[in-house]
């Protein structure tokens, strides 16, 4: 039986994303750009990757198409790493591209992440497989998962599976680790004599793959949109019932741009910057002193009710939490081996007994609960710092300090009760924005030629997204240029350079000027839910973080 769909699902079956306007006429050629390279680490990158290192940046111009294959090929594409609206519609661009050059094309789906190249779990798409899921939120046309090719067995396994499917590209959809170990996997594949190429597609709802070659990875617009809807409900629930505080947790792993934006969207109170509390090595409890500030402040005014927005990625920014995770990743990555045999309690006191006395102090204060997540490690060596109940840590803390200022015969106009709130796995499938179905169905439609051009070791782009579509222009960029080299699990490691908020940056600059007179004033914007009918102007928003970059 056929599964049932929703009303809204099956309206948005019929949506035609757009394209750039080389691509949406066929008539476009490949421009090649000058050797590109990393702006740091060149000579460490350059040694780590000699097949694919310095390679041109690469644009679609309008042209006759010299230059791309119309010769069947045989394709797959890969969805890793966390969530992000539009996975989907980047693999629907991809098989159009791909089968509208050659309907004899094939295009194929690696499941649950990079785990199906390695173990050869795969699956044929279809025209009537891929129309069920075009313009929907989710990953789950293939799934999703956290495995990484890196070990020389891993990648000697996705070499062979490549070869048994014939694939002459692979096209991985994900973040910076995904797209770094793109271009770990385009080496091996080409130092060692495969004809299969490696092409990526930059994902993720945090915003932070990007640079001055790609503008946005795709999810951030319909996230934070649907946060926003979610924040703004809060706000008028917060100023109609003028009881409560709400902390508001959001997504984004280590960057504060969906915080950011979500800031810019419904002027909170209240929103900490991760970049600026490490800027000016902001302790936690001066974070907590500034929030009472504005608790006290508004009460005075009559006001016991309130919103703050926390990016999730906050522990890592404090510095005396962040130096302590920095000496546990050291301690994980040498005493790997030592470690993996021992409980969970043998683990917590093993690893507090090589810290140094401070970091020691630091983790000791930790609820058990989130001294368990610092100890832990995905694949890329990343904290899962969306466990990390920072919301409810602020809220008893800040309790703390009204209750000790009420004991001095302070603040007594505050009445203080707090909601926290983490806004996270709500936004990560949501159904796209037409931003989102827009630049993802060109992104993958830009995959796809990447693959008729045999080119390898590049993430795509889509440039002058806040434009109308028909000023946009695709192209890609080699993944070496946007190297560099950091520490991880304890060692000097390549990897695509995390784009964090700029604090001389026009979208900081724009909140830093106002955030005064939202803490006080109730200056509350209400934003809605996303809309994909109506007029542009309503339904074809970018992002304010998009808007203020490109007014720059
Ligand atoms: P990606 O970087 O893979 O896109 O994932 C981003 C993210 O949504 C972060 O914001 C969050 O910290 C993390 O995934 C949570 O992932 P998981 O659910 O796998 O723990």
């Amino acid at each position: 039986m056929a599964r049932e769909i929703s009303a809204l699902q099956e309206a948005r079956k019929a949506y035609c994303p757009k394209l750039p306007k080389a691509l949406a006429e066929g008539k476009f050629k490949l421009e090649l750009g000058a050797p590109s390279e990393p702006k740091q680490d060149k000579e460490a990158i350059k040694k780590l990757f000699p097949s694919t290192y310095g390679q041109p940046v690469v644009n679609f111009t309008e042209g006759c198409g010299e230059g791309l294959t119309g010769d069947p090929i045989n394709v797959a594409v890969i969805l890793s790493g966390g969530q992000a609206p539009g996975g989907h519609n980047v693999i629907a661009g991809v098989y159009d591209g791909i089968k509208k050059a050659n309907p004899k094309s094939r295009v194929y789906g690696f499941l649950k992440g990079p785990g199906g190249a390695i173990n050869n779990k795969y699956m044929e798409l279809t025209d009537d497989y891929v129309d069920l899921y075009r313009n929907t939120g989710g990953f789950d046309m293939i799934m999703s998962g956290r495995d990484k090719s890196e070990t020389p067995e891993q990648l000697k396994s996705c070499d062979a599976n490549f070869k048994a499917l014939g694939l002459s590209t692979v096209i991985i959809i994900g973040g910076d680790d995904s797209n770094t170990n793109a271009a770990v996997l385009a080496e091996y594949l080409k130092a060692n004599g495969s004809s299969t190429k490696v092409i990526g597609v930059p994902k993720t709802i945090d915003g932070d793959m990007k640079n001055e070659e790609i503008e946005a990875s795709f999810g951030f617009d319909t996230a934070c949109k649907t946060y926003s809807e979610l924040i703004g409900n809060i706000e008028r629930d917060a100023s109609s019932a003028v009881k409560y505080w709400h902390f508001i947790k959001l997504m984004g792993r280590a960057a504060s741009h969906v915080a950011l934006e979500c800031a810019l969207e419904t002027q909170p109170n209240i929103c900490l910057i991760s970049e600026e509390v490490k800027a000016k090595k902001t302790t936690l409890s001066e974070i907590v002193n500034s929030i009472v500030d504005v608790i006290v402040k508004r009460a005075e005014a009559g006001k016991n009710y309130g919103v703050i927005l926390i990016p999730e990625g906050l522990p890592e920014f404090i510095a005396d939490i962040k130096t302590t995770i920095d000496e546990i990743s050291d301690i994980l990555g040498k005493d790997a081996d030592k470690l993996a045999a021992m409980d969970a309690d043998a683990k917590n006191a093993y690893v507090t007994g090589k810290l140094s006395e401070h970091s020691a102090e630091v983790f000791g204060s930790l609820p058990a609960a989130d001294r368990a997540v610092l100890m832990t490690r995905d694949s890329h060596g990343n904290v899962p710092l969306s466990q990390v109940e920072t919301e409810k840590l602020l809220i008893s803390l800040v309790s703390d300090r009204i209750k000790a200022l009420k004991a001095e015969g302070k603040a007594q106009s505050v009445k203080f009760k707090a909601l926290g709130h983490f806004m996270g796995y709500e936004g990560r499938c949501a159904a796209p924005s037409n931003y989102d179905a827009d630049y993802c169905y060109s992104l993958g439609y830009t995959a796809a030629q990447m693959a008729r051009a045999g080119l390898t070791g590049y993430t795509v782009k889509v440039a002058n997204t806040e434009q109308p579509a028909d000023k946009w222009i695709a192209g890609a960029v080699p993944v070496t240029k946007m190297l560099n080299m950091e520490q991880r699990k304890g060692k000097p490691t390549p990897v695509i350079k995390k784009a964090l908020v700029e604090l001389d940056g026009a979208p900081f600059k724009y909140f830093a000027a106002r955030r005064d007179k939202w803490a006080v004033e109730d200056c509350y914007v209400y934003p809605g839910a996303i809309q994909y009918f109506g007029p542009a102007e309503v339904c074809d928003l970018t992002t304010k973080t998009l808007a203020l970059e490109k007014e720059r």
